[in-house]
């Protein structure tokens, strides 16, 4: 098996942390290369349910590394707690199976503060963000004011650091009347929490070239989906990183020939959780069932995701931005005893069809879907780990899924189960 990069190809919570877990048996190396604590990765293994949100999703695997790149925003106390909570259920994270990129950016209190205080002020204009601090963090590491992963380890220069960051946070806290943060304070904050950081940080550009070289497999593990990615999503109603393939190489240091193979990661339906433009949601009792079969609820936030048919428009378009080579099609049994199954395959809007999604937000919020329908099937597909274990109907709808998309399913997931997976090719 060559790398692998896998990504989210819809809004999020396609069911990549079973695939990365599925896969990373087969790999040596699993690295995060964007996003943050907002994501959240269900494995479940066994009778044994972990909830990841920051740590790449081998860290439950003996034997593996764990590294969270560059590109990746980090809320060291999440961090420590994330790690707390793993021991807790038996999962021992130590220098062995986690390193950590000295340049990554920290997310600080203030930045979960202004995330949330935009929010409050927004009003119908919500985001629905998660609350975690990701866009004002990436904000700060973009107006080169951001404290690095590295500050942690010298105290001595954090005064001079923690200056320039608030100095900008500070004039927007006065503006909007809110209480200044204190310099003392978050140093004090910061140096408390360092020691158990510091321990896992590395230079992953170089440890990653090192593995690459000894012919060590890597797993490059996206986080939330190419259409809440900053330059190819739903802009603004995305997340505030890139989360197509290319970025793996920018987010851990390495450069576009080490990916290797582009697994994109679907439902057999869409979901999304938080606001903006969603063009198959159903606002019926279809989705109510979706929604209520597929425990559609966000890892992180607990939010209801709104539920709604599959988009192969949308999935075609994502296929290419992201530069996918291949899908692994989740929670087909979700979809099992519909009578009919409708499918998106291409929009219509003020007369005219669009094979795509339109870049504005306002035509985007008006497409109106072009549906086509297939006959449902009655039987399970849970739990099927064969093709042919399939109902006829189940293939007849991936394998025109695959049409539409114009790209192989080369993944079926059955179950939550990391061993319910059909390898198709
Ligand atoms: P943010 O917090 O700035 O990244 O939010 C911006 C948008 O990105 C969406 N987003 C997500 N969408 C799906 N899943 C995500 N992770 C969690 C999960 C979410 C949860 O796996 O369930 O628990 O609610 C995720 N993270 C960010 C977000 O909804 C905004 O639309
Ligand atoms: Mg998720």
């Amino acid at each position: 098996m060559a790398n692998v990069v896998v990504v989210g190809a819809q809004w999020g919570d396609e069911g990549k942390g079973k695939i990365v877990d599925w896969l990373s048996e087969r790999a040596d190396v699993v690295v995060r290369f964007q996003g943050g604590h907002n994501a959240g990765h269900t494995l479940v293994i066994g009778d044994k349910v972990y909830k990841l949100s920051l740590l790449p999703s081998g860290v439950v695997r003996p034997g593996k590394l764990a590294i969270i790149g560059n590109g990746v925003v980090v809320d060291p106390w999440a961090l420590v707690a994330e790690i707390e909570k793993l021991a807790g259920q038996g999962v021992a994270i130590t220098r062995e199976n986690l390193r950590i990129a000295e340049n990554a950016t920290l997310i600080l209190p203030c930045h979960r503060d202004l995330d949330q205080i935009r929010e409050e002020a927004a009003g119908d204009g919500k985001i629905g963000t998660t609350g975690r601090g990701i866009g004002p963090a990436y904000e700060d590491k973009v107006g080169r004011r951001a404290i690095r992963a590295q500050d942690l380890r010298n105290p001595a220069t954090l005064g001079v650091k923690v200056d320039r960051l608030l100095l900008h946070h500070n004039a927007i806290r006065r503006g909007l009347g809110r209480e200044e943060v204190s310099k003392d304070a978050l140093i004090a904050e910061l140096n408390a929490i360092a020691p158990k950081v510091v321990p896992y940080l590395d230079v992953t550009w170089e440890l990653l070239d090192q593995e690459r070289k000894a012919g060590r497999r890597i797993l490059f593990e996206g986080a939330q989906g190419a259409l809440l990615d900053i330059d190819h999503g739903t802009y603004p109603f995305v997340t505030s990183s890139n989360t197509v393939a290319a970025q793996a190489a920018t987010g851990s240091g390495t450069g576009p020939g080490s990916l290797g193979f582009v697994l994109g990661i679907a439902k057999a339906y869409t979901t999304r959780v938080g606001a903006g433009p969603f063009p198959t949601e159903l606002n019926d009792e279809i989705g109510e069932t979706i929604g209520q079969r597929g425990h559609e609820f966000g890892t992180v936030t607990g939010r209801k995701r709104r539920c709604g048919w599959f988009d192969a428009v949308l999935v075609r378009q994502v296929a290419k931005v992201a530069g996918i080579d291949g899908i692994a099609l989740t929670k087909l049994d979700v979809l099992d005893g519909f009578s009919e199954i409708k499918v998106c395959v291409g929009y219509r809007l003020d007369g005219e069809r669009f094979n795509r999604l339109p870049t504005g937000l306002n035509a985007q919020k008006r497409v109106e879907p072009i549906w086509e329908t297939f006959e449902g099937w009655s039987q399970s597909t849970a739990g099927a780990r064969r093709w042919k274990d399939l109902p006829a109907q189940a293939v007849k709808y991936v394998r025109h899924i695959e049409e539409l998309i114009e790209c192989p399913v080369t993944l079926l997931s059955t179950s939550p189960e990391r061993d319910d997976t059909i390898l198709m090719k």
